[in-house]
């Protein structure tokens, strides 16, 4: 086996790929080098290298990083003692998804390998793809060009097929979990000035999450009421709290009754700013006063610029 076994610069000629490119695949995804003799620098054996050619040829078709990382991980020792082939047509990713698609229109190839993991149930690739382009690229940036694009193919799918509802569910899950712990790394501090909820039996609270990590991470402190939140339990957490403002979710024509927001202009404590967010909402029917942002970007800026004029109120 030591005969056999190759220097990290060997590898990366083979492969055609840069030394750095196979540190940072060994350090991110655990694809380094196996065989350690004392004294030595690791050396890739056979079984390393095969799994590195299935890691460079999935990247190069656009798979993500990690979803790659993952299937490359999972094949077979091709070694005579192993126990199959590495790279051969048995560990493509396409060939276990079921046979559909989502589609993700223009989105670029990390949400192909998402909406691909998600098709797979592959719960493990589904989250390591979201964490993996929260720690690269930020909240926004994910939201937009990664989480929504699946969801709305998601949406997509099923409304042509009735079908997708486990994906949709073990989709929404990784999603959440995902942003809940991006939330966790970025505790803002000082007093929670927004006030987030959905509307009243509104069920579609990811895009509420998005917006709680995006304020997190923008160092804007909030408070998340979630999901089927009834307006009198709204305007009480309202009279109670005090917030700059509220931000209320409505995704379906169903949930979107304007009363609700209403309630929240004549409450006692009545927010500086009461943000309609979400599909739901028909801009004809907003009453007086309240703002519809057009997208998350908007809704962090809105959110941040109005707990910024409070705390500077205060302080004057
Ligand atoms: C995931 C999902 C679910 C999950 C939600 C899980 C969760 N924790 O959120 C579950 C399984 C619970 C669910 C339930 C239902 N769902 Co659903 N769901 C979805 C799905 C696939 C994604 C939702 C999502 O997060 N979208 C986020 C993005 C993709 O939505 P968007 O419209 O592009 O949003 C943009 C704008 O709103 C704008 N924007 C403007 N202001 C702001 C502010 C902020 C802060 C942000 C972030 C964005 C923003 O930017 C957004 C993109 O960033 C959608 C498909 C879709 N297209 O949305 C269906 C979808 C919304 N659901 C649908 C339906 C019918 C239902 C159910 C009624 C199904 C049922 N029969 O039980 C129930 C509703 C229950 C209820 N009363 O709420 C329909 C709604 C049809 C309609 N227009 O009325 C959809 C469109 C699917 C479809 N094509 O049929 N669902």
């Amino acid at each position: 086996m030591v005969d056999e076994a190759l220097s990290a610069g060997a590898v990366a000629r083979r492969l055609g790929v840069a030394v750095t490119t196979l540190r940072t695949w060994h350090q991110r995804y655990g694809l380094g080098p196996s065989e350690h003799i004392p004294g030595h620098h690791r050396r890739y054996t056979p079984a390393d290298l095969a799994r590195l050619e299935i890691m460079r040829r999935l990247t190069a078709e656009g798979v993500s990083p990690a979803e790659a990382a993952r299937w490359a991980r999972q094949a077979p020792d091709p070694t005579p003692n192993g126990s199959g082939t590495v790279g051969s047509a048995r560990s493509h990713p396409t060939r276990r998804d079921g046979g559909g698609t989502i589609p993700v229109g223009r989105a670029g190839p990390a949400a192909r390998g998402l909406a691909r993991a998600a098709m797979r149930l592959d719960a493990a690739a589904i989250s390591e793809t979201i964490a993996h382009a929260l720690a690269a690229g930020g909240v926004i940036a994910t939201w937009e060009g990664l989480l929504r694009p699946v969801l709305a193919g998601i949406g997509e799918r099923h409304a042509a097929t009735a079908g997708l509802i486990e994906v949709e569910h073990l989709v929404s899950r990784s999603v959440s979990e995902a942003l809940a712990a991006a939330s966790r790394a970025n505790v803002p501090t000082g007093p929670a000035r927004i006030l987030l909820s959905c509307a009243d039996e509104e069920q579609h609270t990811l895009p509420l999450e998005a917006l709680a990590a995006a304020l997190a991470e923008a160092g804007v402190s909030y408070r998340m009421l979630g999901a089927r939140v009834p307006v009198g339990a709204l305007v009480e957490a309202v009279n109670r709290t005090g917030p700059a403002a509220v931000v209320l979710w409505s995704h379906t024509r169903a949930t979107a009754d304007p009363a609700q927001l209403s309630a929240l202009l004549a409450a006692p404590r009545r927010p500086l700013l009461v943000l309609a967010a979400g599909p739901g909402w028909r801009a004809d029917t907003l009453p007086a006063g309240v703002v519809r942002p057009v997208d998350l970007a908007e809704a962090v800026s809105l959110s941040a610029a109005v707990r910024d004029s409070l705390n500077q109120s205060r302080r004057d």
